[in-house]
């Protein structure tokens, strides 16, 4: 029983001591689609495009499939995905996204992103703001999610300035 307590106790603590980040950790449920923290690099004001990055996880037995989304922010909205090229890393936007019964799809820098293109609003664009993204799926239909601004990438998320 005191090993438990101690237990607790540590798990506590770790919970206080994680950063910042953890605490606006938020989660999306769209039909068997769990879609984990929103999340989007504050940028200098000028940036001429912002990008969006979250997890996607199938916990169903049907595949689905990422179509598009759009951002009252933006005028445009594409997928992209991040390929290599000979020795440098491209970005290209790509018509889905597939998302396999049980897989996780991991929207990242250096890998899937959504690219908001032609800002239109930039006022949720720093550090602590949010701003709402709605997701497209084939199956599981419209999702919005609030897209979380922070200076610092989440845990886990590879430190990566986006190139243009
Ligand atoms: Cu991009």
């Amino acid at each position: 029983m005191l090993k438990s307590v101690q237990a607790l106790q540590a798990l506590l603590l770790a919970a206080l001591l994680l950063p910042a980040g953890f605490a606006t950790a938020h989660e999306y449920q769209a039909g068997e689609l769990q879609i984990a923290h929103p999340w989007s690099q504050e940028l200098p004001p000028n940036a001429p495009t912002v990008a969006a990055y979250f997890v996607i996880h199938n916990t169903g037995k049907n595949a689905d499939r990422l179509l598009g989304v759009d951002s009252p922010i933006s005028g445009k909205a594409e997928l992209h995905e991040h390929v290599q090229q000979g020795d440098l890393m491209k970005m290209q936007q790509v018509p889905n996204v597939a998302i396999a019964p049980g897989a996780t799809v991991t929207f990242a820098p250096m890998a899937y992103h959504v690219m908001l293109l032609e800002l239109k609003d930039r006022s949720l664009l720093s550090d602590g703001k949010r701003f709402p993204l709605t997701l497209h799926f084939e199956k599981s239909g419209d999702v919005t999610v609030e897209v979380a601004v922070q200076k610092q990438a989440p845990a886990g998320s590879q430190e990566h300035m986006h190139a243009q």
